[in-house]
């Protein structure tokens, strides 16, 4: 009799002691689980300092033209002007510089003033907000170059080009791309040239801005600016991308891999594409360790 009291105090204890052990921890989950957001908080709050952690190195709002320098390249007479109040194109209030394209095919290029990029900067990029003043003729193109001061020549060293797909009111949009890391510690200037465009309208510029420092955020993808063309190909298929291409490999839909490109063959943002079979491939892309693929037609 006594063993089996024993025991019976033995599982009331543990019962007792059980239920404890229950409502301690569940009072606790409440204090864990406050804990467990405070916790993401925290991370959130430093990713998004590490985000925000950009320092600016150069910038130009073009308010001023000091330091500027337009260069009419085909002699048309018409070049880079300043004008007041772009904000009905979106942008902020006060002056832009403006590049006609109407009943011409332009070929204006804008040196900006020289500026220094800190030695052992890294993670260079620049921006710079681009618009048409036209609804319909908005296809205006042109090209970023970064020039080392007294060095090379303007167009030496392309790190952007693109053509616009808007316009009118309200289009103004924010292009960036990075700059090598092997201007950090030199003197140098960007150029923004209008050219390969014939008779549009109006091309305008405004808020240049160059930083360091990490410049990834949710949205802010390698493959922001990355198009290829054309689509259908023939013999060859281009690239659009502000930074290298690490690697391009086509796919046939049997996903059989029918060709491969390594960064060093695509230097030239071109590849040749005139042995494949008429049909539909996948273009599987990768860009700074993101892979995207796309569908393309060979003619
Ligand atoms: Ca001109
Ligand atoms: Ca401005």
């Amino acid at each position: 009799m006594y063993f089996i009291e024993k025991m019976y105090h033995f599982i009331d204890c543990f019962l007792e002691n059980f239920t404890f052990t229950v409502q301690y921890y569940y009072k606790l989950i409440p204090k864990i689980m406050k804990q467990i957001v405070l916790f993401y908080v925290f991370v959130l709050l430093t990713c998004f300092s590490a985000i925000q952690a950009q320092n600016t190195i150069w910038s130009n709002n073009f308010e001023s033209l000091s330091g500027i320098s337009a260069q009419d390249l085909d002699g048309d007479g018409f070049n880079w002007f300043q004008n007041s109040d772009g904000t009905l194109m979106g942008f902020s209030p006060g002056r832009y510089l403006g590049s006609y394209s109407l009943n011409t095919s332009p070929d204006n290029a804008l040196e900006c003033p020289v500026f220094s990029i800190p030695a052992g900067a890294s993670d260079l990029s620049f921006s710079l907000r681009v618009a048409s003043s036209s609804q319909t003729s908005y296809a205006e193109s042109f090209a970023v170059y970064i020039q080392e001061d007294g060095t090379g020549s303007m167009f030496d060293n392309e790190i952007y080009q693109g053509t616009l797909n808007s316009g009118g009111p309200g289009s103004a949009q924010l292009i960036n791309g990075s700059i090598p890391n092997s201007f950090a510690g030199k003197d140098v200037k960007l150029i923004v040239r209008h050219f390969n465009t014939t008779n549009q309208l109006l091309f305008m510029i405004d808020d240049i801005l160059v930083e360091s420092g990490q410049a990834l955020s949710v949205g802010d993808s390698s493959f922001d600016q990355f198009n290829f063309y054309p689509n259908p190909a023939d013999n060859q298929i281009n690239f659009n991308s502000a930074v290298n291409i690490s690697k391009v490999q086509i796919f046939n839909l049997l996903g059989q891999n029918v060709s491969s490109f390594s960064e060093g063959m695509l230097s030239n943002k071109t590849i040749d594409v005139s042995a494949l079979q008429s049909g539909a491939y996948l273009l599987k892309v990768e860009i700074d360790n993101n892979t995207q693929i796309f569908r393309f037609i060979k003619n």
